[in-house]
């Protein structure tokens, strides 16, 4: 090979690094020393300096079942040269309406009527949307108010940050929607518990107090990740979400799971839903959908819900619902979004995660308390957390170094706020976690 394939800016000029803003990214220290992916195949990227590198994080929660699936390129390829792009507004193609049955497969019982979006956060904005929409069909248009959760992350549109609970995310932006959160269900008492903690069902009992607060008359809906993942790998309490469950249900408040990151495999099971056994209204998703290769989200609906927008629509030719992307239901993402879902359960990956890399992540992972700097390790599924201490005054920096060893030594992993997380692919083997975790020890000895 020559020179310019290890070239860790792969031949980019610094004009072409400046010009590109870069998304959740420190892009000063980025464009001094830049960390460039030029090819993935199955777990591993390739960096531009000629190494390769296993995903931890499956990309962003996204690739799961593994990168340049020949499945999923093929679909699409096919659809790109039969229908490239078509419209969602008042006309068709068959991908949109083959998916959308599909994905209700997927779904807890109930739960198939699918709209499309674009990604995790304009589901997360139409699921608000609808929630509020609702209730107003049915003649209660003062059922405005959302109530999210600190630590939430519900991507970054004004609906989502309005409901998130990671203060960095909202504090530039002013005014939001009118929100609450209920608190976060990380305890003391569950450091280093494996999986689902046995304790901390009551913190869900704060919503009552809240629609106290409120009154239920003013509140649409509530919305939570069934296991936090972005605000750093946090499983529920064993009965939270069926209490959280219960007393929407009671104040006539509906509840939406964001599952943009547990959904289809992330968590052993199809979705947080069936993992955790509650049952939600509404829930969003992303990411896994296409396996990441084309961007898309959905929202999959009560079918009743969507019942009352088409008996309260008005004349068959109107419009019950106001909303659409130019890139809902795009036929290259219903084609990544099919293929990817016949691998899922053709490949039993989803399965593959509950009973094989669940239980040797988390054996793994816990084998690192005591590590200097750990405080905290969480796991479920295919999912894991570790919460460094903070060096005085620099909470976030850790995180970020360890991240950069980790690099160093050949592993991505994603680091956020005061964690290190880890996302492994459903098809990841015993001795690529070994490795992983070894890497993790000599970083933060390190
Ligand atoms: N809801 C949840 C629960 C998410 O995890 C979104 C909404 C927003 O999705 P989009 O597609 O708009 O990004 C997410 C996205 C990370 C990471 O490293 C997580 C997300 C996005 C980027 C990075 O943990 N989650
Ligand atoms: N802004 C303008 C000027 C537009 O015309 C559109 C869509 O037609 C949008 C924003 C919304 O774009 P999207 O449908 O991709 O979300």
């Amino acid at each position: 090979m020559n020179q310019a394939e290890f070239d860790p800016r792969a031949g980019l000029t610094q004009a072409q690094l400046d010009a590109y803003w870069m998304p959740f990214t420190g892009n000063r220290q980025f464009k001094k020393d830049p960390r460039i992916m030029v090819r993935a195949e199955g777990k591993y990227y390739f960096s531009a300096d000629g190494r390769r590198i296993f995903d931890g994080l499956s990309g962003l929660w996204t690739s799961g079942a593994g990168h340049a699936r020949v499945q999923i390129i093929e679909a699409v390829n096919r659809q790109l040269s039969t229908l490239d792009y078509a419209p969602s507004f008042q006309f068709g193609h068959p991908g949109a309406f083959q998916l959308a049955e599909r994905i209700g497969s997927f779904m807890p019982e109930g739960l198939d009527r699918v709209f499309f979006t674009g990604s995790g956060s304009e589901s997360v904005d139409t699921a608000l949307k609808i929630a509020r929409a609702w209730w107003r069909q049915r003649g209660m248009a003062h059922k405005t108010r959302l109530i999210g959760r600190v630590k939430g992350y519900h991507g970054v549109n004004f609906g989502g940050i309005s409901v998130g609970g990671l203060a960095p995310n909202r504090g530039l932006y002013g005014g939001l929607l009118e929100a609450d959160h209920l608190r976060h269900t990380g305890l003391p008492e569950n450091t280093f518990v494996r999986g689902q903690p046995e304790y901390g069902a009551h913190l869900a009992d704060e919503l009552e107090q809240l629609v106290q607060l409120h009154d239920a008359a003013t509140i649409a809906a509530v919305i939570v990740e069934p296991m936090a993942g972005s605000g750093g790998v946090w499983p529920p309490p064993a009965g939270y979400l069926q209490r959280l469950r219960e007393l929407c249900s009671k104040h006539d408040i509906l509840l939406i799971f964001d599952e943009v990151i547990t959904g289809f495999g992330r968590v052993g099971a199809n979705t947080g839903a069936a993992a955790f056994g509650v049952t939600p209204d509404l829930i969003t998703l992303a990411k896994q959908l296409t396996n990441g290769v084309i961007p898309m989200g959905a929202v999959a609906a009560r079918r009743d819900i969507y019942d009352t927008f088409m008996e309260r629509g008005g004349p068959e030719y109107a419009l019950e619902l106001p909303h659409g992307y130019t890139y809902s239901a795009h036929p290259a993402a219903c084609a990544a979004g099919l293929a990817t879902l016949d691998l899922l359960e053709s490949e039993g990956l989803i399965e593959r995660v509950r009973s094989t890399v669940a239980p040797l992540l988390e054996e793994a992972v816990h084998s690192l308390r005591g590590q200097a700097m750990v405080s905290d390790i969480r796991n479920f599924g295919a999912a894991a957390a570790l919460t460094l201490e903070a060096v005085p005054g620099e909470p976030l920096r850790r995180p970020f170094e360890v991240a950069m060893r980790m690099w160093d030594k050949g592993y991505y992993v994603r680091y956020g706020g005061d964690t290190i997380q880890l996302g492994l692919p459903f098809t990841t083997e015993a001795e690529e976690i070994d490795g992983l975790v070894d890497a993790l020890a000599g970083s933060l000895a390190a």
